[in-house]
């Protein structure tokens, strides 16, 4: 039994063995969502030329989590970071990992240019409806009546606007030739994975791709297991899930 016990985990070769216990919260989504897109990097044996960019936010705790060339920028500014790197190095694979607020709401515009131009780069936005390192705070993808510390009696879309739809947006201003855009979800890890190495194909053959993935934030939500589960499920409903745009993402 003891023998078993000592078996070490079974990690992709792009994650860090070495980085001990995540620093997410238990249950939070980050860590689902890295595990997912180190897979997907190892099947398709790019580690070596992938270039990995967080932002501020929980999303920054990924800098040790996996074993690529990393890079951490100022919030909002992964995106012009990891564009940045793959126009100076035509060999690299960019990778912008961010938050709903790092690319919704401070790094907005630089989410539309590289749409717009369709950047040769993948982004995945973490969409967990709030600011999850500061506390919880309503951020632009908060849900219609979702309770947030700025948002106590529920998210009034009159007053407030309606969620931002960020797959929805990229979709409708990215060049479809060369864009893969997506929505994925922590509930299907198998799929988040395949949707993930579409979206690295894609920027394989020069593409820009852009997956939003919903994920969960049982800190901040204040909810216990079941009860996370069915927000996401609520989520799922009003977020849809699914290939907004293919670009040239067969292998
Ligand atoms: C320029 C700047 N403005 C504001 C902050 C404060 N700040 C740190 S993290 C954060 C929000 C992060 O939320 P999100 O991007 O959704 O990521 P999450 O933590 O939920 O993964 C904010 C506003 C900052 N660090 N820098
Ligand atoms: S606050 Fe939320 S998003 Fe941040 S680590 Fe905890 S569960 Fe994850």
């Amino acid at each position: 039994m003891a023998e078993v016990l000592t078996l070490p985990p079974n990690l992709p070769k792009s994650q860090n063995a070495e980085v001990g216990a995540s620093k997410f919260c238990p249950g939070c989504g980050h860590g689902i969502t890295l595990k997912a897109l180190a897979n997907a990097v190892d099947e398709l044996d790019i580690k070596q030329k992938t270039v990995f960019g967080c932002d501020i936010g929980c999303s920054l705790l990924s800098w040790n989590y996996l074993d690529l060339d990393t890079v951490q920028t100022h919030h909002g500014r992964t995106t012009p970071v990891i564009y940045g790197v793959t126009r100076a190095n035509p060999e690299a694979i960019g990778i912008a990992y961010m938050g709903d607020g790092g690319g919704l709401a401070i790094g907005s515009q630089h989410l539309v240019n590289a749409a717009v131009r369709s950047e040769r780069m993948m982004i995945v936005l973490v969409n967990n409806t709030n600011y999850g390192m500061t506390g919880g705070q309503m951020s632009p993808t908060t849900m219609p009546g979702q309770k947030t510390e700025t948002t106590p009696y529920g998210r009034d879309c009159e007053v407030t606007g309606r969620p931002a739809k960020g797959a929805e947006m990229v979709a409708a201003i990215a060049n479809p030739e060369k864009s893969f855009v997506a929505r994925s979800s922590v509930s299907n890890v198998r799929k988040l994975q395949s949707t993930f190495k579409k979206g690295l194909i894609n920027v394989q053959n020069g593409g820009f791709s852009f997956i939003e993935v919903l994920s969960i934030c049982p800190l901040n939500w204040r909810t216990n297991n079941v009860d996370t589960l069915e927000r996401l499920k609520t989520m799922e409903e009003f977020f849809e899930v699914k290939e907004f745009l293919q670009g040239k993402s067969e292998q």
